[in-house]
């Protein structure tokens, strides 16, 4: 397959801006939707829309095998050992937040430290300073150097046999730094702690395999995957999972309820209480065969060519400085130019159609490690091109001309 055949499985790639045609460079905020997403949803919602696992009607029955068909899917994705060892969010945030709280609740104590890095996104920081506060536990930071890398002859400072829990990115939303998740997996192993990998802007990057790096518990979001809003992906142990309480309460995750004791259901009911996204998982379905169609070979060649020849065009344009330069990154480029608000720089070359992101990316610590208030953020996907680098370029040049 090339590049204009995957383009045109993307509806959305035709639109106009302001009457140029888009040049859609924010996929690390969220990737578009393939023709086979979008279809596989309305499919659902013409032919089988129903609630799950609770009906005996036939309607019932087909949306309850397509939504867990959806489970195989994720669990041959990311080589899990069972498909209940993966459990539906509603995305990253929420993943982490059900982590946090119920593994925070079950087993952190005064004193307990987590460990997290400096490149975190909020939604990485925010739901451990919470369960901290809340048991009295420490969270303590891997640092990062000016590259934008984790420093890790600090690890073993900082994960001790008080860690609990070790919570990193796999790459850097940011910074597009991919993270040594092995080596961190290893060293927090031997101190017998955990460890969260928030895979949130990997997995549409790489390919993951949970078992060979011992992953405990991984997140990810589905709209980063090309895969509908509101869904997402927890996957944990079996015996990790089976070991946290239940994170909300509801309909779908008990066995028997009275009023004087509740049980609770099994794997991977336990952690999904109330009615899913059930179109939306069925549209991650379609989202995951669509991956495995293009294959993580076309999709990783085409970014590095992208991440290459972007950082040198960029690396022209005077007083362009790029944050975050990693031996081992992602094609995301942040980047900041003298004298210049990056918001002023987004407004600009969005009259140009070109989509990038501007400001602190939800990574407010990196940035004041940086010293800067935010930054311009072009994220490459595979159906990008390098004309539209050259678009970004020579939008960014005539922005420039205009704001000097
Ligand atoms: N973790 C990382 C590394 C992320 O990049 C994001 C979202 C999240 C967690 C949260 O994901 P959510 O789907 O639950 O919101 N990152 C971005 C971004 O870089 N621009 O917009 C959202």
């Amino acid at each position: 397959m090339n590049i204009t055949d995957i383009r045109a499985d993307f509806p959305i790639l035709t639109r106009k801006i302001k009457g140029k045609d888009l040049v859609y460079l924010d996929n690390g905020a969220t990737t578009q939707k393939p023709r086979q997403v979008i279809d596989a949803i309305a499919a659902y919602y013409d032919n089988e829309n129903s609630n799950i696992h609770r009906g005996v009607h036939t309607l019932s029955q087909e949306a309850t095998t397509k939504y867990e068909a959806v489970r195989t899917k994720v669990q041959e994705f990311i080589g899990a050992k069972h498909s209940h060892e993966i459990i539906f969010t509603k995305g990253t945030t929420d993943g982490v937040n059900l982590v946090a709280q119920s593994f925070g609740k079950k087993h952190l104590k005064k004193g307990d430290e987590i460990v997290i890095s400096a490149m975190e996104h909020h939604s990485n920081i925010v739901p451990w300073q919470m369960i901290c506060e809340e048991k009295e536990a420490v969270l303590k930071v891997i640092p990062i150097n000016k590259k934008g890398e984790l420093i890790l002859e600090k690890i073993d400072e900082l994960i001790t046999k008080k860690t609990k829990l070790v919570a990193v990115n796999h790459i850097s939303n940011t910074l597009g730094t991919i993270n040594p998740i092995k080596k961190i997996i290893e060293v927090a192993h031997a101190n017998n702690s955990v460890v969260l990998i928030d895979a949130a802007q990997s997995v549409n990057h790489t390919p993951i395999d949970v078992q060979a790096l011992d992953i405990d518990f991984l997140v990810f979001s589905g709209h980063k995957l090309f895969a509908p809003t509101g869904t997402g992906v927890l996957y944990g142990k079996e015996n990790l999972l089976n070991d946290l309480p239940p994170y909300q309460g509801g309909g779908d995750m008990i066995k028997e309820v009275s009023f004087e004791k509740t049980t609770y259901n099994c794997l991977p009911h336990k952690f999904e209480a109330g009615t899913p996204n059930i179109a939306g998982i069925i549209g991650l379905g379609a989202a995951i065969d669509y991956i495995n169609k293009i294959g993580f070979d076309l999709i990783q060649e085409q970014e590095k060519k992208l991440l290459q020849y972007a950082t040198a065009e960029l690396s022209k344009i005077e007083g362009l400085q790029i944050i975050g330069t990693a031996k081992e990154k992602t094609s995301v480029i942040s980047f900041i130019i003298e004298g210049i608000h990056p918001f002023d720089i987004g407004t600009i070359i969005d009259q140009m159609g070109i989509a990038v992101r501007t400001g602190h990316h939800c990574t407010q610590p990196l940035m004041t490690f940086f010293e800067i208030p935010g930054t311009i953020r072009a994220s490459f996907s595979f159906y990008n091109t390098l004309e539209e680098v050259d678009l970004l370029i020579k939008a960014l040049n005539r922005a420039l001309l205009m704001l000097s």
